[in-house]
């Protein structure tokens, strides 16, 4: 069960992250708008929000969660693979270690936290533009030290792993085409979303309840097909960041 989430608002200079969607320059209105019901969303799930300030100089820092990977036991603080990304970390760290022991992995290794599932007691962690060899191994190793099990995978044609396989309960997975057969993932049961949905991949399980981004009708009626509860959040602003649910906060 998640208690906390740490979150962090987006600022102006959001206009100027990084995008592949081709979908326009976010509305920053719209994107405060946006991320208050997110976070509200969790309040109302039982979690305690902590909710941080924007970093000046970082357009891309809403997306928290690619700044390290927290689990019952410690924190492991990502050395960003992207290069306007790089230095985010720093500011999360001490609000983690209020929570958590910390772990860090230093460059040239790289991870990001959206390449990285945690399901039980294994964390899948997605090679990808983001995440080199060296940083999944450093943080294989960081989680077996508490008797975690890792395993490394192929993150395919995407930015993250996350943005293509995601777990939402009931031992159910949503994934792309790309990830349907893969041996690795043999033992969930596996939703296939197809590319005219291809957001709705990244839908934020917690706690029982199922995030699900507004807007793609097939994934939603199959989620709710599951019998959870089911909230719908509007993410306009931030698809067109290619961010999605996951990567607004990192939860514990
Ligand atoms: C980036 O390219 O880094 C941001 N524009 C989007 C990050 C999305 N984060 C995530 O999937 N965990």
């Amino acid at each position: 069960m998640f208690t906390h989430a740490i979150t962090r608002r987006p600022s102006e200079e959001m206009v100027n992250g990084i995008t592949t969607a081709d979908l326009g320059k976010p509305d920053y209105a719209l994107a405060l708008q946006q991320h208050e019901m997110y976070c509200r969303a969790l309040v109302d799930i039982g979690l305690h929000v902590t909710e941080l300030d924007s970093e000046p100089g970082y357009p891309d820092c809403c997306f928290v969660e690619d700044t390290a990977v927290v689990c019952e036991h410690l924190a492991v603080i990502a050395p960003l693979g992207a290069e306007t990304r790089q230095g985010e970390q720093a500011s999360i760290e001490p609000v983690l270690s209020t929570f958590k022991p910390i772990n860090r992995v230093i460059p040239p290794a790289t991870f990001e936290g959206g390449d990285v599932l945690q399901i039980e007691n294994t964390f899948f962690i997605g090679l990808s533009d983001r995440t080199n060899m060296a940083g999944a191994e450093a943080l294989g190793e960081a989680v077996a030290a508490y008797g975690y099990e890792w395993e490394v995978m192929d993150c395919g044609p995407s930015l993250h792993f996350k943005t293509d396989v995601n777990y939402i309960g009931n031992n159910t997975l949503l994934v792309s085409p790309f990830f349907k057969d893969a041996p690795e993932l043999g033992a969930f049961n596996k939703i296939v979303v197809d590319d005219d949905e291809a957001y709705a991949r990244n839908c934020l399980y917690i706690n029982g309840t199922v995030i699900v981004p507004a807007g793609f009708p097939k994934t939603l009626s199959k989620v709710q097909e599951l019998g959870q509860p089911v909230v719908l959040l509007d993410m306009s602003e931030y698809q067109k960041l290619d961010g999605g649910l996951t990567c607004l906060s990192l939860r514990f």
